[in-house]
């Protein structure tokens, strides 16, 4: 072996021999349990920054781990490829999005080969790859055939200049476009839905079944579900139609004083009188223009137009008004609300500004609310008043009775029912954008919406297409492509020019990674059943909605379409903190200052001001000039170093500080391993290690100072063993390697096998985290199999075993002074023996004992007097 540590050398060489090996292609062996470890894959965007070096280094550690403990592990890799970078690109750079994504994929590959992450690239998958989007397309079928997939028109951003409709992303925080700088319309268009509401119910419930993930994201699946209890009550209008409202609050009815429409309503022009209907006009066609987070903001001037009519409110025949406002949302509930102002603040607020009447319902403890003089709604709990069969129930939707007695009340009478509404809506999949997998669906003039015959699969992209950025898509100018005959019919219709959002990609991959070269189907059943549910899933907090909310439904729909046998795809989950870098701020100014600028550190001040900056850290980026590019630290140190100090700096689910001066101190620590081993392999030690089939000395036998090396590297494995099981504790883990390394340097028997012991267990144990150069001195150390195929390492129960013990002795609890003593004595021999100890005597003297005392293992503490 070299003396010296040279990370470029031997992790390139173990890299290549190791895919030459295929270390890492994953083993099919039924005997073995199974562990699926999986990292959310990566968008393309052609370079790896350190919070993925961060994810991919935690779950290569799992993956190593379990491997070595005898799993065969599944750790695959794949691209999130579809999207509108590749589009934008295309656009800009006249590159075609294909080209560009492919380059940028081959680049971040190559990037995390240098990190040395043991995935199995031989069932990588590719969501832009018409080999996984065929399936992509397959399965949105199944959904189609399962009346799972609609369509119905939705708004969508329309930049007039353009005339094309924009994503989300291209429309900036001021409302306008990206590239032409128009003003963003909302127009109507067609568009597909998934029903993911039909799984609301089942997504809220089976969050209980998801006890290994952090309990924040359960409680932002819940909230964003939003499921309200509540009752659906039908009111009948002056023009006889029924307007049916939900409700959180049935017991308030009998304060309801008013009735509010949405203004997209479908009976608001029914309901509108000749005399209303100008300003009900002006008013929908200003309610259109604004955004529905506008609409609902709290604390905003309440708008509204009355209809001229009125209803019937049920429970008492009182006749009320009908208005519409904005602020009722036509997607929520049923569009219509009763309005009780004295009990719900924006309906106070709105009666307030159109002097509508105010009727307390709801009496709070100790106060006696009245219309006129109250300024705000009541929430709260109190007793029911004026509320004819409910007078004098406990109100309120916590504490109280008075729900359930008005639902029953509505239900015995027919005015109403007891149900549920959700804040989830259904998921709306149509982006009008090349870069996507093409909807199969063709439009028939006389079948309708016709899915495209699975052989016929997959519907490509088409290749000869031109990116200007404006008009329709690229797809829906293509009339080569559109048109084709109906499938059922023969007629001339079609193509369906709409691709699927990309979420949709992304929720259905960790079912092809089981079998991921399966030209014939999506997946084979048999495979993924048999490698799902994800043991261990390990991705950012921002997927902690969206994405893992997808791919719990696409999960459920699969299982009811009988093809797999589970309801839930990730047991466990783990979101990592973020990198933070660290910046120069001016605290004044709030800008950055670029570190180079920066002469002296220790007292940073603004180069054009010579004011102070503030050292903090945030999130890496490049306007914060606060970045650290993979490619550099590894080429400085190494990706051991730079693994173990990201392993080591922070616990994973934590924000971790980049910090350079920790960074060298795991550089020296790895050369301190260096030279540990190679000093030991120099010195040519005939002993092979203890425990070893070569040498099965008993342990009884062996000296003060190896029993002593010993318990160091038996507690050294059931430390980080522990780490690394469940919780992830791998800055720990780290400590422990630090501490055993310690241990071996100080050790006083270096020729004994116990040593050699210590000094391959440490190699193993450092084999997860530091994958090279555990390799490299474990083959200097005459091993011939890889190190990463060792079984890890299990505790010798009596190598923990210590022959003495530290006591403390202590007089009425005062620590007087320590002395060794044997580990094993009884409660009453330690006693007798801290008693018959020097420090006692000398403390105690001419004194009585009124009570000891005893901490076994610990101390003895005596109460004198
Ligand atoms: C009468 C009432 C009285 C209400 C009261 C609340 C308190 P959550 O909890 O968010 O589900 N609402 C119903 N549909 C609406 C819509 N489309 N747009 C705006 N508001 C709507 O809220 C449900 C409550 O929000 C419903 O209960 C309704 O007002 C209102 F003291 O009905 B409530
Ligand atoms: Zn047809």
């Amino acid at each position: 072996m070299e003396s010296r540590y040279h990370p470029a050398e031997i992790e390139e060489k173990w890299q290549k021999t190791w895919a030459d090996q295929g270390l890492h292609q994953t083993v099919e062996n039924a005997n073995q349990p199974k562990f699926y470890a999986l990292s959310m894959f990566p968008y393309p965007s052609g370079n790896l920054h350190m919070g993925h070096v961060r994810v991919y280094t935690i779950v290569d550690v799992i993956a190593r781990v379990r491997r070595m403990q005898g799993y065969r592990v599944l750790n695959p890799m794949g691209w999130d490829a579809f999207g509108l970078p590749a589009e934008n690109a295309a656009i800009e750079r006249g590159i075609p999005p294909a080209t560009w994504t492919y380059q940028n994929i081959d680049q971040m590959r190559q990037q995390l080969d240098q990190l040395g992450i043991s995935f199995d690239w031989e069932r990588e998958v590719t969501t832009c790859s018409p080999d996984y989007y065929q399936w992509t397309q397959w399965i949105f079928l199944q959904f189609f055939k399962a009346g799972l997939a609609y369509q119905k028109e939705a708004t969508v951003n329309w930049d007039p200049i353009d005339q094309t409709v924009l994503a989300n992303e291209q429309v900036d925080s001021e409302g306008k476009s990206w590239r032409s700088g128009a003003k963003v319309e909302r127009k109507q268009l067609r568009q597909w839905f998934l029903k993911i509401t039909d799984y609301a119910e089942q997504l809220l419930n089976d969050l209980d079944k998801l006890t290994g993930w952090p309990e924040k994201v359960r409680l932002m699946q819940a909230n964003w579900i939003g499921k309200s209890t509540g009752a659906q009550v039908s009111f009948k209008a002056n023009t006889g139609d029924e307007i049916v409202v939900f409700t959180t609050r049935p017991d308030t009815l009998w304060g309801a004083t008013f009735m509010v429409l949405s203004p997209e309503h479908p009976l608001v022009e029914k309901l509108t009188t000749k005399k209303q209907a100008k300003r009900i006009q002006r008013y929908q066609a200003e309610a259109a223009s604004k955004s529905d987070i506008d609409r609902t903001a709290e604390g905003r001037e309440k708008t509204g137009v009355w209809t001229g009519s009125y209803a019937i409110n049920p429970v008492n025949d009182e006749k009320i008004p009908i208005w519409i406002a904005d602020y009722v949302l036509m997607d929520y509930g049923t569009g219509a609300i009763m309005a009780v102002p004295a009990h719900d603040q924006r309906d106070f607020e709105f009666a307030k500004t159109f002097d509508l009447p105010i009727k307390v319902v709801v009496q709070p403890p100790g106060e006696e609310l009245s219309a006129e003089t109250m300024t705000a709604a009541h929430a709260g709990d109190g007793v029911m008043v004026n509320s004819g069969p409910l007078d004098g129930i406990p109100a309120g939707k916590e504490n109280g009775q008075s729900v359930e007695a008005a639902i029953a009340w509505l239900e015995q009478h027919g005015k109403g029912r007891g149900m549920a509404n959700y804040r989830l809506r259904d998921w709306l999949i149509s982006r009008q954008r090349y870069w996507g997998a093409p909807i199969p669906i063709i439009h028939c003039p006389q079948c309708g919406a016709v899915p495209v015959p699975d052989e016929d699969l997959p519907v490509k992209l088409p290749e000869d297409v031109e990116f200007s950025g404006r008009g329709p898509s690229p797809l829906a100018k293509l009339d080569s492509w559109i048109n084709v005959p109906c499938p059922t019919c023969g007629t001339p219709a079609k193509r369906e020019t709409d691709t699927m959002d990309t979420f949709i990609d992304s929720s259905w991959y960790f079912l092809r990674y089981p079998d991921a070269r399966n030209q014939q189907q999506a997946f084979d059943p048999r495979k993924t059943n048999d490698w799902m549910p994800v043991d261990q899933y390990v991705g950012g907090i921002e997927h902690a909605i969206l994405h893992l909310l997808y791919s719990r439904f696409f999960t459920k729909v699969l299982r009811d379409r009988g093809l797999l046998n589970f309801d839930e795809p990730f047991q466990r989950l783990l979101t990592q903190g973020m990198v933070q870098g660290r910046t120069y701020k001016n605290p004044r100014t709030g800008k950055y200052v670029v570190p180079m600028d920066i002469t002296d550190f220790a007292n940073p001040v603004d180069p054009e001001t010579g004011e102070a900056l503030e050292v903090v850290y945030e999130k890496m980026s490049k306007s914060k000039y606060n970045g650290v590019a993979p490619g550099d630290v590894i080429g400085k140190y190494g990706a051991d170093t730079a693994r173990m100090f990201i392993l080591f700096k922070a616990p994973p689910e934590k924000d971790l500080e980049w910090d350079e001066a920790d960074v060298e101190g795991q550089f020296r620590f790895l050369n301190r391993v260096w030279r540990l081993v190679t000093d030991f392999a120099g010195a040519g030690s005939s002993q092979p290690a203890l425990g070893t089939k070569a040498n099965q000395k008993k342990s009884e036998s062996l000296t003060k100072d190896e029993k002593n090396l010993r318990r160091a590297i038996h507690t050294a494995i059931q430390a980080v063993t522990e780490d690394l099981d469940g919780e992830y504790q791998f800055n720990t883990a780290v400590s422990e390697l630090m501490k055993l390394s310690n241990a071996l340097t100080d050790a006083a028997c270096k020729d004994s096998p116990v040593y050699a012991e210590g000094i391959e267990s440490l190699l193993i144990l450092l084999a997860p985290f530091a994958p090279h150069i555990a390799e490299e001195l474990w083959s200097g150390l005459g091993h011939e199999d890889s190190i990463h195929r060792q079984s890890w390492l299990t505790v010798d129960p009596d190598a923990l075993v210590a022959d003495e013990i530290t006591l403390v002795i202590q007089i009425n609890g005062k620590t007087r002074g320590a002395l060794q003593a044997p580990a094993q004595l009884s409660k009453e021999e330690l006693e007798q023996f801290a008693r018959e100890s020097d420090i006692a005597q000398r403390y105690m003297e001419g004194k009585t004992i009124k009570k000891a005392i005893v901490v076994p293992g610990k101390l003895v503490n005596f109460v004198v007097g």
